[in-house]
């Protein structure tokens, strides 16, 4: 078969205001300039004031999903984000594992930013010890780093020592997104720890607004597009470090409370000169 034009694959809920979850993902792909495909586990109707109803795909209709790209599209890189429970996962997994689907980012959702939960309490036990081990690339924010890792963070140390339990549990590399929670606080430094033993802090400024729906979302779709445009892993990590970064600075007003980043930012280099941005 010819090589076709890069595409990425998410594994997520559809968020119906179109902030975060595989619409977030699904913008990024094409802000990136890869082509998105999209199997849909679950979807919850919300806006920008919260979640107020969620549903989960059958697993035969999810089979079948994955079936109809695996039979016709060149998946070169995935991501997973809502995956809502222990069945789905499985689904996932099973899916995955039989498919090339290319290196798997995994974000682990658990809840959104408001504390509304997307994966059932008894599930985290599944993605921790079931997923995890498949992931290429892992991205918990601080709260699901505390919750996987099973201890608290408190100090940069305690960051590094809770990615190293996260590669334990199978992880090829681990990016850990820093706490943004300190009042005043300037700066928030995601810690990353590579498969071959590097590891590295990636800083960016802190900027205080309530429009930061879908950054997790973004994060691990931006580095799912560029595993699929080619690029390793830690190019990937520092190009998504800083696209998420300037979505974030450059506000849309879309929504009236929590809205979501913005993927049209400018001043973002293109995506074409990417292999630059090492
Ligand atoms: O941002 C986490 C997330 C993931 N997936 C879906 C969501 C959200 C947050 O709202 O709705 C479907």
């Amino acid at each position: 078969m010819t090589e076709q034009y890069p595409q990425a694959l998410t594994i997520a809920g559809s968020d119906s205001d179109g902030s975060a979850g595989m619409q977030a993902d699904l913008h990024t792909f094409f802000r990136r300039h890869i082509y998105g495909t999209a199997v849909m586990t679950a979807a919850v109707a919300g806006n920008s004031y919260g979640i107020h109803d969620s549903v989960t795909l059958p697993t035969s209709f999810i089979d079948q999903e994955f079936k109809d790209l695996a039979d016709d599209y060149q998946v070169k890189a995935s991501k997973t984000g809502m995956l809502a429970d222990s069945e789905l996962i499985r689904t996932v997994i099973k899916n995955y594992q039989k498919y090339d689907f290319g290196p798997l980012v995994v974000d682990p959702v658990i809840t959104t930013k408001h504390g509304n939960m997307l994966l059932e309490e008894s599930a985290y036990k599944t993605l921790r010890d079931e997923l995890i081990p498949l992931a290429t690339v892992i991205t918990p924010n601080f709260f699901e780093a505390q919750k996987l890792a099973e201890m608290e963070i408190n100090t940069k140390d305690d960051m590094i020592k809770a990615a190293q339990k996260l590669k334990d549990l199978g992880a090829a590399n681990i990016m850990i997104k820093g706490s943004h929670h300190h009042p005043g606080q300037k700066e928030v430094s995601d810690y990353v720890l590579l498969e071959s033993g590097k590891s590295f802090w990636l800083t960016g400024d802190f900027f205080d607004t309530d429009r930061k729906n879908g950054t997790g979302d973004s994060l691990s779709a931006c580095i799912a597009a560029e595993l699929a445009r080619g690029n390793d892993v830690e190019t990937a990590v520092r190009i998504a470090k800083k696209f998420v970064d300037i979505a974030i600075e450059n506000e849309i007003n879309v929504g009236h409370e929590f809205g979501p980043i913005n993927h049209w930012a400018p001043g973002y280099p293109d995506p074409t000169d990417s292999t630059t941005e090492k």
